[in-house]
């Protein structure tokens, strides 16, 4: 896929999901590399820019895809021969890709240790990494069941209740207003995470913060599971995380509402003193731990 029609496909959401972004994006600028028939080093470093650029401008809350970016990008200036520096590319972003993958199962692996048997869980949007730690739990023998939340406005939770159903997970589809009303009956809330700040705070789909607030008021943990490259070390700096607003007419036809101001921020922040654990590649952490994480990251 070229690089303008991954960026559209991301932009528009047909290509969605903090990781899947970013393998997207990185699959992209690599095809780029491969196919580039120049000759001038200074001008294919200009380009590098602009297919740069241009992908950090589809959605600018999941930093996932920043940091797969200026993970595979980091030799650029490094690297004063044009084949060098596109093989370079080249061999960063599959490693990219393919850790990126390899994280999902490690997370799953760990996540679903701490899914117990008759657990019901309670999940959020459509994370990759959290869907695959409940599927892993289901797959070892545990009898558990799952609510989905709807996930206006976008709906990604009918993908997630269909995934869990398709591989055998008993699952109840609600809409995200029924999420106070089932959590008694809830032993385990699962989510993802877009990006994970310095102070542990975890930005996800909208209405994650408000789960957790449910779930703290019942005494239900919390579990993110994020691969590593969604933390942060630009909010270790003082940065804060842009939250992406997108098209007010995925809520409403503006029209219907005249006089009325429509607002439609897509991610929320859970402080950390609702999450009990972060599940990453490298282990369970507490999510005061994401200092350490960003510390020890490769960028
Ligand atoms: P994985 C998604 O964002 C959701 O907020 C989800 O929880 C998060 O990315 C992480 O997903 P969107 O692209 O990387 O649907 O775990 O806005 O798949």
């Amino acid at each position: 896929m070229d690089v303008e029609e991954a960026a559209r496909k991301i932009e528009t959401m047909e290509i969605r999901g903090a990781a899947k972004i970013a393998r997207e994006a990185t699959r992209s600028l690599k095809d780029f590399v491969s196919a580039y028939e120049g000759s001038d080093l200074e001008k294919f470093r200009k380009e590098l820019k602009k297919v740069r650029d241009r992908l950090l401008s589809t959605r600018p809350t999941a930093v996932s895809l920043k940091n797969a970016l200026e993970m595979v990008l980091k030799d650029v200036d490094r690297v004063d021969n044009l084949n060098e520096l596109k093989e370079s590319l080249i061999i960063k972003a599959e490693k990219f890709i393919d850790k990126s993958e390899k994280a999902i199962d490690t997370i799953a692996e760990i996540g679903s240790k701490r899914i117990k048997e008759r657990n019901v869980i309670l999940t959020h949007c459509n994370s990759t990494a959290a869907v695959s730690t409940i599927i892993r739990a289901h797959k070892e023998g545990k009898n558990i069941q799952v609510y989905a939340t709807e996930s206006r406005p976008k709906k990604q939770g009918y993908i997630t209740a269909r995934q869990l159903a398709e591989k055998g997970v008993p699952t109840t589809l609600i809409v995200d207003s029924a999420v106070r009303h089932v959590m008694p009956r809830v032993d385990l809330v699962v989510v993802g995470a877009d990006t994970v700040a310095s102070n542990g705070a975890v930005i996800n789909k909208i209405g994650t913060s408000q789960i957790a607030l449910c779930a703290h008021e019942a005494r239900v943990p919390v579990m993110v599971c994020a691969e590593t490259y969604k933390f942060s070390h630009e909010t270790l700096a003082g940065e804060l995380v842009e939250i992406e607003e997108r098209d007010i007419n995925e809520i409403v036809k503006p029209g219907d509402f005249p006089n009325v101001r429509i607002f439609n921020p897509v991610f929320d922040a859970t402080p950390p003193e609702y999450i009990d654990v972060i599940v990453t590649e490298e282990g369970v952490i507490s999510p005061y731990a994401a200092y350490e994480i960003i510390k020890a990251m490769d960028l």
